[in-house]
């Protein structure tokens, strides 16, 4: 049956009141098929039903989709690198510099370090230096000094090697005076006697001739070095 103009216009009115009152009864019905179904009678009047069968012959049946036909295909997005988006790979937007501009690219700058993990589980108990065994108990035979205990002193390795011998301090400070006259004979003998004075003490002798031991009758200058420290 063909509606008047009139009948169409009377019919879309109620349908949308009609849908309004009854879309919270009616619209688990309906969902199922993705459809909504209607009948309409000759006076305008609209009641949702669950299928087109379900109209008396006096109705006519209407019908509306849920969900509309899908929409045209959208525009291809930009790569992550296209910072200027011109769909072009530009020089410019190598950002890591390594000749090519790809994904790579698009990585951000190193965040900051995140917050420190919470706090594992406590560990086992540590071994006694002295358990050599392992086995948590103090055995005789580890008593290594042999003192009558096993403790920490057990735990005492051999003596090692002496270590090699340190600098030569510095020389204190001094004050050093010569001392020269002249005699003959041995050396040796003219200046043993020499007394540099109280806390000084004869730090080198010179003199002018024949090395000591020579006795010759001549006389020969010497050169006594006395030395005190200050
Ligand atoms: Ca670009
Ligand atoms: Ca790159
Ligand atoms: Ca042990
Ligand atoms: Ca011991």
């Amino acid at each position: 049956m063909k509606l008047s103009n009139r009948l169409i216009a009377i019919v879309a009115i109620a349908i949308v009141s009609a849908a309004a009152i009854v879309a919270g009864a009616t619209w688990t019905l309906a969902q199922n098929s993705n459809m909504i179904y209607a009948c309409a009678n000759p006076a305008g009047q609209v009641r949702i039903v669950d299928g087109p069968n379900e109209c008396r012959p006096r109705e006519t049946a209407l019908e509306w989709n849920i969900i509309g036909p899908p929409g045209p295909a959208g525009a291809d997005g930009l790569h992550c690198w296209d910072l200027n988006g011109n769909g072009t790979a530009d020089p410019s937007e190598d950002v890591n510099g390594d000749g090519a501009v790809d994904i790579l690219d698009c990585k951000g700058p190193q965040g900051d370090p995140g917050p420190p993990g919470p706090q594992g589980p406590a560990g086992k108990d540590g071994l006694n230096c002295w358990d050599l065994n392992g086995n948590g108990t103090a055995d005789p035979s580890e008593d290594v000094n042999g003192d009558g205990a096993v403790d920490v002193l057990d735990c005492k390795g051999p003596q090692g090697d002496p270590g090699p011998p340190g600098p030569a301090g510095d020389i204190g400070d001094v004050e050093c005076w010569t001392y020269e006259f002249f005699a003959g004979g041995s050396c040796d003998s003219n200046w043993r006697g020499i007394d540099c004075g109280p806390g000084a003490y004869v730090r080198g002798v010179h003199y002018a001739g024949a090395a000591c031991g020579d006795n010759y009758a001549d006389q020969y200058k010497f050169q006594i070095t006395c030395c005190k420290f200050k």
